[in-house]
Protein backbone atom coordinates (compact mmCIF):
# COMPACT_ATOMS: atom_id res chain seq x y z
CA UNK A 1 0.00 0.00 0.00
CA UNK A 2 2.77 2.42 1.08
CA UNK A 3 4.53 1.55 -2.18
CA UNK A 4 1.22 2.49 -4.24
CA UNK A 5 1.14 5.57 -2.50
CA UNK A 6 5.05 6.51 -2.72
CA UNK A 7 4.07 5.68 -6.99
CA UNK A 8 1.29 7.73 -6.73
CA UNK A 9 3.16 10.79 -5.64
CA UNK A 10 6.17 10.45 -7.86
CA UNK A 11 3.95 10.14 -10.73
CA UNK A 12 2.02 13.65 -9.53
CA UNK A 13 5.36 14.89 -8.80
CA UNK A 14 6.58 14.23 -12.12
CA UNK A 15 3.32 15.17 -13.77
CA UNK A 16 3.56 18.91 -11.83
CA UNK A 17 7.48 19.13 -13.12
CA UNK A 18 6.90 18.59 -16.53
CA UNK A 19 3.42 20.89 -16.54
CA UNK A 20 4.94 24.09 -17.48
CA UNK A 21 7.38 22.22 -20.45
CA UNK A 22 3.73 20.75 -21.89
CA UNK A 23 2.06 24.37 -21.51
CA UNK A 24 5.07 25.42 -23.42
CA UNK A 25 4.74 23.26 -25.94
CA UNK A 26 1.59 24.09 -26.44
CA UNK A 27 2.08 27.39 -27.05
CA UNK A 28 4.91 26.82 -29.48
CA UNK A 29 3.09 24.80 -31.53
CA UNK A 30 -0.17 25.82 -31.31
CA UNK A 31 -0.41 27.27 -34.84
CA UNK A 32 1.21 24.00 -36.73
CA UNK A 33 -0.99 21.57 -35.20
CA UNK A 34 -2.68 21.07 -32.69
CA UNK A 35 -2.87 17.00 -33.10
CA UNK A 36 0.43 16.33 -33.17
CA UNK A 37 0.66 18.56 -30.01
CA UNK A 38 -1.79 16.72 -28.04
CA UNK A 39 0.15 13.42 -29.50
CA UNK A 40 3.43 14.69 -28.17
CA UNK A 41 2.04 15.49 -24.86
CA UNK A 42 0.66 11.01 -24.46
CA UNK A 43 4.37 10.41 -25.64
CA UNK A 44 6.09 12.49 -22.92
CA UNK A 45 3.11 11.36 -20.00
CA UNK A 46 4.18 7.16 -20.81
CA UNK A 47 8.11 8.26 -20.93
CA UNK A 48 8.08 9.95 -17.67
CA UNK A 49 6.55 6.79 -16.32
CA UNK A 50 8.65 4.79 -17.61
CA UNK A 51 11.51 6.93 -16.30
CA UNK A 52 10.52 7.27 -12.89
CA UNK A 53 14.20 6.14 -11.53
CA UNK A 54 15.79 9.12 -12.96
CA UNK A 55 13.27 11.72 -11.82
CA UNK A 56 13.24 15.40 -12.48
CA UNK A 57 17.13 15.72 -13.74
CA UNK A 58 16.47 14.32 -17.09
CA UNK A 59 12.65 14.94 -17.88
CA UNK A 60 13.91 17.95 -19.86
CA UNK A 61 15.92 15.98 -22.07
CA UNK A 62 13.89 13.78 -22.33
CA UNK A 63 10.37 16.04 -23.14
CA UNK A 64 12.97 17.67 -26.05
CA UNK A 65 13.58 13.76 -27.88
CA UNK A 66 10.44 12.60 -27.58
CA UNK A 67 8.72 15.83 -29.06
CA UNK A 68 11.04 15.68 -32.15
CA UNK A 69 10.83 12.25 -32.60
CA UNK A 70 7.19 10.98 -31.81
CA UNK A 71 6.07 14.35 -33.91
CA UNK A 72 8.71 13.34 -37.28
CA UNK A 73 8.52 10.14 -37.20
CA UNK A 74 5.78 8.07 -35.84
CA UNK A 75 2.38 10.26 -36.66
CA UNK A 76 3.53 11.00 -40.10
CA UNK A 77 3.05 9.79 -43.25
CA UNK A 78 3.12 10.62 -46.91
CA UNK A 79 0.26 11.31 -49.09
CA UNK A 80 -0.70 11.60 -52.85
CA UNK A 81 -3.38 14.12 -54.20
CA UNK A 82 -4.56 13.57 -57.65
CA UNK A 83 -6.61 16.70 -58.84
CA UNK A 84 -8.41 18.00 -62.01
CA UNK A 85 -9.97 21.37 -62.38
CA UNK A 86 -12.06 23.61 -64.77
CA UNK A 87 -9.56 25.60 -64.76
CA UNK A 88 -7.49 26.09 -61.29
CA UNK A 89 -6.86 24.91 -58.27
CA UNK A 90 -4.47 25.83 -55.13
CA UNK A 91 -4.01 23.22 -52.70
CA UNK A 92 -3.37 23.31 -48.85
CA UNK A 93 -3.02 21.22 -46.36
CA UNK A 94 -3.28 21.94 -42.92
CA UNK A 95 -2.58 25.49 -43.99
CA UNK A 96 0.28 24.73 -46.07
CA UNK A 97 0.55 24.82 -49.91
CA UNK A 98 1.41 21.91 -51.27
CA UNK A 99 0.66 23.00 -55.16
CA UNK A 100 -1.24 24.75 -57.47
CA UNK A 101 -2.31 24.21 -60.86
CA UNK A 102 1.24 24.92 -63.00
CA UNK A 103 -1.07 26.99 -65.74
CA UNK A 104 -1.72 30.05 -65.32
CA UNK A 105 -5.29 31.38 -64.93
CA UNK A 106 -5.25 33.61 -67.46
CA UNK A 107 -4.81 30.79 -69.55
CA UNK A 108 -7.83 30.44 -71.52
CA UNK A 109 -8.90 26.33 -72.04
CA UNK A 110 -6.52 25.41 -69.08
CA UNK A 111 -7.70 21.98 -68.55
CA UNK A 112 -5.16 19.94 -67.00
CA UNK A 113 -4.55 17.64 -63.88
CA UNK A 114 -2.03 17.65 -61.36
CA UNK A 115 -0.28 15.57 -58.78
CA UNK A 116 1.08 16.66 -55.55
CA UNK A 117 2.57 14.93 -52.87
CA UNK A 118 2.57 15.75 -49.24
CA UNK A 119 3.43 14.87 -45.73
CA UNK A 120 0.86 15.04 -42.82
CA UNK A 121 -0.62 13.63 -39.96
CA UNK A 122 -3.92 12.31 -39.04
CA UNK A 123 -6.39 14.08 -38.53
CA UNK A 124 -5.34 16.40 -41.58
CA UNK A 125 -7.29 19.38 -43.22
CA UNK A 126 -7.48 20.06 -47.19
CA UNK A 127 -8.38 23.23 -48.64
CA UNK A 128 -8.28 23.79 -52.30
CA UNK A 129 -9.06 26.83 -53.86
CA UNK A 130 -10.54 26.39 -56.98
CA UNK A 131 -10.90 28.98 -59.71
CA UNK A 132 -13.11 28.87 -63.26
CA UNK A 133 -11.41 31.12 -66.11
CA UNK A 134 -13.11 34.68 -66.15
CA UNK A 135 -12.04 37.70 -68.19
CA UNK A 136 -12.61 40.42 -66.06
CA UNK A 137 -15.02 40.57 -63.30
CA UNK A 138 -17.68 40.38 -65.38
CA UNK A 139 -17.38 36.72 -65.51
CA UNK A 140 -17.44 36.26 -69.01
CA UNK A 141 -14.59 34.78 -70.99
CA UNK A 142 -13.98 35.60 -74.89
CA UNK A 143 -15.13 38.97 -74.08
CA UNK A 144 -15.75 40.94 -77.61
CA UNK A 145 -15.26 37.39 -79.75
CA UNK A 146 -18.09 35.21 -81.40
CA UNK A 147 -18.03 33.11 -78.72
CA UNK A 148 -18.05 35.57 -75.74
CA UNK A 149 -19.98 33.37 -72.91
CA UNK A 150 -20.28 32.81 -69.06
CA UNK A 151 -17.73 29.79 -68.62
CA UNK A 152 -17.97 27.41 -66.31
CA UNK A 153 -15.86 25.34 -63.62
CA UNK A 154 -15.67 21.85 -61.73
CA UNK A 155 -13.46 20.35 -59.80
CA UNK A 156 -12.43 16.51 -58.67
CA UNK A 157 -9.42 15.18 -56.58
CA UNK A 158 -8.91 11.98 -54.54
CA UNK A 159 -5.70 11.74 -52.04
CA UNK A 160 -3.81 8.38 -51.48
CA UNK A 161 -1.55 7.12 -48.90
CA UNK A 162 1.59 5.24 -49.26
CA UNK A 163 -0.04 2.20 -50.32
CA UNK A 164 -2.43 3.81 -52.85
CA UNK A 165 -5.21 2.97 -50.84
CA UNK A 166 -7.89 5.98 -51.74
CA UNK A 167 -8.11 8.34 -48.54
CA UNK A 168 -10.07 11.06 -48.74
CA UNK A 169 -12.11 11.67 -52.15
CA UNK A 170 -13.92 15.44 -53.38
CA UNK A 171 -17.43 15.09 -52.95
CA UNK A 172 -20.64 16.79 -51.10
CA UNK A 173 -19.42 15.94 -47.67
CA UNK A 174 -16.67 19.13 -48.65
CA UNK A 175 -17.53 22.69 -47.10
CA UNK A 176 -17.51 25.37 -49.61
CA UNK A 177 -17.84 29.11 -49.66
CA UNK A 178 -17.90 31.29 -52.86
CA UNK A 179 -16.32 34.22 -52.91
CA UNK A 180 -17.01 35.21 -56.47
CA UNK A 181 -20.02 35.42 -58.41
CA UNK A 182 -20.52 36.89 -61.69
CA UNK A 183 -22.09 37.45 -63.67
CA UNK A 184 -25.61 38.06 -61.38
CA UNK A 185 -27.57 39.56 -64.06
CA UNK A 186 -27.15 36.49 -66.68
CA UNK A 187 -28.97 38.07 -69.49
CA UNK A 188 -25.73 39.85 -69.72
CA UNK A 189 -23.39 37.27 -71.32
CA UNK A 190 -23.70 38.74 -74.62
CA UNK A 191 -23.83 42.32 -73.87
CA UNK A 192 -21.64 44.77 -75.84
CA UNK A 193 -20.02 45.97 -72.81
CA UNK A 194 -20.16 43.46 -70.03
CA UNK A 195 -17.82 45.24 -67.96
CA UNK A 196 -20.35 48.18 -67.38
CA UNK A 197 -23.69 46.10 -67.33
CA UNK A 198 -22.72 42.70 -65.91
CA UNK A 199 -22.99 42.35 -62.28
CA UNK A 200 -20.91 40.60 -59.97
CA UNK A 201 -20.23 40.00 -56.14
CA UNK A 202 -17.14 39.41 -54.57
CA UNK A 203 -16.55 38.15 -50.74
CA UNK A 204 -13.91 38.68 -48.88
CA UNK A 205 -11.57 35.50 -48.24
CA UNK A 206 -11.28 34.71 -44.74
CA UNK A 207 -7.29 35.24 -44.15
CA UNK A 208 -7.04 31.41 -42.03
CA UNK A 209 -9.56 29.46 -44.20
CA UNK A 210 -6.80 26.84 -45.12
CA UNK A 211 -6.15 26.27 -41.59
CA UNK A 212 -6.78 23.59 -39.18
CA UNK A 213 -8.50 25.30 -36.72
CA UNK A 214 -10.80 27.64 -38.89
CA UNK A 215 -14.26 27.18 -38.47
CA UNK A 216 -15.91 26.41 -41.78
CA UNK A 217 -19.45 25.29 -40.12
CA UNK A 218 -20.76 28.46 -41.97
CA UNK A 219 -19.85 27.45 -45.14
CA UNK A 220 -22.49 25.10 -47.32
CA UNK A 221 -21.74 21.47 -48.03
CA UNK A 222 -20.12 21.64 -52.10
CA UNK A 223 -22.18 20.70 -54.97
CA UNK A 224 -21.80 17.51 -56.69
CA UNK A 225 -22.12 17.80 -60.39
CA UNK A 226 -21.70 14.55 -63.12
CA UNK A 227 -19.73 14.37 -65.58
CA UNK A 228 -22.12 15.41 -68.07
CA UNK A 229 -23.11 18.30 -66.44
CA UNK A 230 -19.12 19.40 -66.09
CA UNK A 231 -17.73 17.99 -69.63
CA UNK A 232 -14.41 17.20 -67.78
CA UNK A 233 -11.42 17.54 -70.39
CA UNK A 234 -8.14 16.73 -71.50
CA UNK A 235 -6.10 15.85 -67.69
CA UNK A 236 -9.20 14.37 -66.50
CA UNK A 237 -8.64 11.45 -68.37
CA UNK A 238 -5.24 11.03 -67.24
CA UNK A 239 -6.26 9.95 -64.04
CA UNK A 240 -7.87 6.91 -63.11
CA UNK A 241 -10.49 8.12 -60.49
CA UNK A 242 -11.85 6.48 -57.54
CA UNK A 243 -15.77 5.88 -58.11
CA UNK A 244 -15.99 7.77 -54.93
CA UNK A 245 -14.68 10.54 -56.30
CA UNK A 246 -17.27 13.97 -57.07
CA UNK A 247 -16.99 16.39 -59.35
CA UNK A 248 -17.76 19.22 -57.14
CA UNK A 249 -18.52 23.18 -57.27
CA UNK A 250 -20.78 25.45 -55.83
CA UNK A 251 -24.68 25.20 -56.59
CA UNK A 252 -24.01 27.24 -60.21
CA UNK A 253 -20.87 26.07 -62.34
CA UNK A 254 -21.48 29.10 -64.39
CA UNK A 255 -22.21 31.72 -62.10
CA UNK A 256 -19.81 30.63 -58.94
CA UNK A 257 -16.32 31.59 -60.35
CA UNK A 258 -14.05 30.95 -57.78
CA UNK A 259 -14.75 28.21 -54.28
CA UNK A 260 -13.36 27.83 -51.22
CA UNK A 261 -13.49 23.98 -50.10
CA UNK A 262 -12.78 22.36 -47.41
CA UNK A 263 -12.39 18.88 -45.75
CA UNK A 264 -10.98 17.13 -42.79
CA UNK A 265 -9.21 13.83 -43.22
CA UNK A 266 -9.11 11.24 -40.55
CA UNK A 267 -7.78 7.56 -40.64
CA1 LIG B 1 -5.75 24.35 -65.09
CA1 LIG C 1 -17.92 31.27 -64.77
CA1 LIG D 1 -14.08 27.17 -67.23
Amino acid sequence: MLRRISLLLLVALIGAACSSDAADTVVAEATDATESTETTEATEATDEVSDDTEETDSSDETVDDSSGDTTESATTESFTIEVWADNWMAVYVDGELVGEDSVSITTERSFNSEVFTFEAAYPFTLAIEAKDYKETDSGLEYIGESNQQMGDGGIIAQVSDSSGAIVSVTNGDWQSLVVHRAPLNTDCESDADPDANCEYEISETPGDWTSIDFDDSGWTNATEWSAADVDPKLGYDEISWDGSAELIWGTDLEVDNTVLLRTTVAN
